[in-house]
């Protein structure tokens, strides 16, 4: 039977949709007959999504399916779908007023009620393109992937119908190996009512790809929509410069999903890729590592990357990464400066070297300093985002203080308005050492569903545990009546007013030895 491939990346925030974009290319290069088509449900309304879905179906007549589902997960600080999560939740359980607490049970409401609503809805596009699709080609296959499937994978099979393929991390060679109809025993999958998720199936190592520079002539070719995002000219369009992360975080998932060992991809085949995007009208790109510098191994890498980009004439462009920067060097700030980086996203997750010591992450807070200090000397004067996530694991006053402190100390050397706090809570994901410390302490119980949003398990799953989980509720509620727009540095300031900061050095020095490190350490 002649294959054809029929890619549907289900409804999103309009973020390129680089995972499928990758994958039509790499199936294009291994077999470059196959007739391919990418659909992208993030560039349809919501109300045309049911028509626009037959549509495509039905004049591609697709044997292959794959649908790319890229995120579930709606714990974020800012406005998110259906309003903001973290103030509704906030609202329901730390106002002390009750018209607040209806508020924020209305609000509650509202996100979960939108939060099932598309988790319905995708699962419903799923079925339907299955059924229309079988209707050409009554043996068409559907196989199911994303980073929200790589993270929900063993919640999918009670919502996926019989003989959907789920498939955790990179798709790439799954999807060579169903086009070549090889057995798909070996990849990270498992097929729905057939057979079983593996335990720990999450642990297993991808396999290495040679990555070499997307072909975006033929991407345009089998992807009408491709325009829609290149008329903005805000978009950052996803480059990929490699994968994996070595690191430990004990919330993170990344570093299974896409396993420990760093796989680099070549400089040139990147700036290829890069040229022919740059050509099409782009200027702005986000490099979707898990992280741009995962280790101070990898600085060379990111050196020669930087070098070929200022090498390659592209000088008016600009990108943007999740960057370690405990991992930066004069040259390095130096490159990233030239290159227009002029966003990038820290997630030390506390100012206090004793919590980021616990929570395994490997950061040593001074070396940031010193190399934000370089950054900035290299002339860099954009905007840093510093992710903090508060009570994640032993948090006390003095651990507020510190980050506090700490916060103060970056705003001393990129100034105030370019650091921008990020506070996050944790949502606690499956296959992390925070899941594991949760069980050992009965805060939730093995065959939890990580991905209910029921007040009760929402509660859980929005890491805030007491002593101080009320009164971080309380300062950010009042954060958020003060000053909705600057949520972040409010809470700074609140913070700073209620306990005061200390001298930088007592963040910076952490003592040796606790029990919850032990703790969090025995559960590895
Ligand atoms: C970079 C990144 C971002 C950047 C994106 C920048 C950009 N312009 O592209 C930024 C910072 C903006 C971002 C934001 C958010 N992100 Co984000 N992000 C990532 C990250 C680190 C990489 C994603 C990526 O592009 N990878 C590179 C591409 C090539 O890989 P890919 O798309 O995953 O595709 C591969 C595989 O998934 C697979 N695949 C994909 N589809 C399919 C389909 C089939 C059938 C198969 C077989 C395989 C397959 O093969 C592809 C190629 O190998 C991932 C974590 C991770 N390490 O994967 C989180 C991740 C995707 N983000 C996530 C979330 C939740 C968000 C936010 C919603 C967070 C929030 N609450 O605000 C926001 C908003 C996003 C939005 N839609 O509006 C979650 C999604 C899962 C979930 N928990 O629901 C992830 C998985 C992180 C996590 N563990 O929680 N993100
Ligand atoms: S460094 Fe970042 S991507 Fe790597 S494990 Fe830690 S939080 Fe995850």
């Amino acid at each position: 039977m002649e294959q054809r491939v029929l890619y549907v990346r289900l409804p999103c925030n309009p973020i390129f949709p680089i995972g499928v974009v990758y994958l039509a290319d790499h199936i294009h290069k291994v077999f470059a007959d196959i007739e391919q088509r990418i659909f992208d449900l993030g560039t349809i309304a919501p109300l045309d999504f049911n028509t626009a879905l037959d549509r495509a179906v039905d004049e591609f007549q697709p044997t292959l399916l794959v649908f790319s589902w890229r995120d579930i997960q709606i714990y974020a600080p800012v406005g998110g779908r259906g309003g903001n999560p973290l103030q509704n939740a906030f609202e329901v359980y730390y106002a002390k007023n009750p018209l607040i607490r209806l508020r924020g049970a209305l609000g509650g409401f509202k996100v979960a009620a939108a939060y099932y609503g598309e988790l319905w809805r995708n699962f419903g596009l799923i079925r339907r393109a299955i059924a229309r699709a079988k209707r050409y080609n009554p043996q068409a296959q559907a196989v199911v992937g994303g980073g929200a499937v790589s993270v929900f994978y063993e919640q999918m099979q009670h919502l996926l119908p019989k003989g959907t393929i789920v498939s955790v991390g990179e798709g790439e060679t799954l999807l060579e190996k169903l086009l070549k109809q090889e057995d798909i025993v070996g990849e990270r999958c498992y097929i729905v009512g057939e057979t079983e998720p593996r335990d720990r199936m999450i642990h297993e190592w991808p396999t290495p790809i040679e990555k070499a520079a997307c072909n975006y002539d033929y991407i345009q070719k089998i992807w009408s929509e491709f325009e829609y995002y290149l008329q903005e000219d805000d978009f950052y369009i996803g480059v990929q410069t490699k994968r994996g992360c070595p690191h430990n975080c004990c919330y993170c998932i990344y570093t299974v999903v896409e396993g420990k060992q760093v796989r680099i991809n070549p400089a040139d085949e990147v700036v290829k890729e890069m040229r022919q995007l740059y050509d099409r009208g782009i200027h702005n790109f986000w490099f979707t590592d898990a992280q741009f510098i995962p280790a101070k191994k990898y600085i060379n890498d990111a050196i020669e990357l930087l070098q070929k980009i200022v090498d390659s004439g592209m000088t008016d462009i600009h990108w943007a990464a999740y960057i370690r920067a405990d991992n930066l060097t004069p040259e390095l700030c130096d490159l990233m400066v030239k290159t227009g980086m002029n966003y990038f996203e820290i997630g030390i997750t506390s100012g206090s070297q004793e919590l980021v010591r616990k929570m395994r992450m490997g950061y040593n807070l001074r070396t940031v300093l010193q190399n934000c200090r370089d950054l900035k000397a290299a002339g860099f004067n954009d905007l840093v985002s510093v992710n903090y996530s508060f009570n994640v694991i032993d948090e006390t006053f003095d651990t507020i203080r510190q980050t506090v402190a700490y916060h103060r100390e970056l705003e001393k050397i990129f100034g105030v308005d370019k650091v921008e706090p990020a506070i996050f809570f944790i949502g606690l994901q499956p296959h992390t050492h925070l899941e594991e410390y949760a069980f050992k302490n009965d805060i939730i119980k093995p065959g939890y569903n990580p991905m209910s949003l029921m007040p009760w398990t929402a509660k859980k799953l929005l890491w805030n545990p007491e002593p101080l989980g009320s009164f971080f509720g309380e300062i950010c509620l009042q954060a958020w009546r003060q000053n909705p727009n600057d949520f972040g540095r409010e809470v700074m300031k609140i913070l700073e007013e209620r306990l005061g900061s200390v001298d930088i050095e007592e963040a910076l020095t952490a003592p040796i030895n606790s029990t919850s490190n032990r703790q969090l350490s025995a559960v590895s």
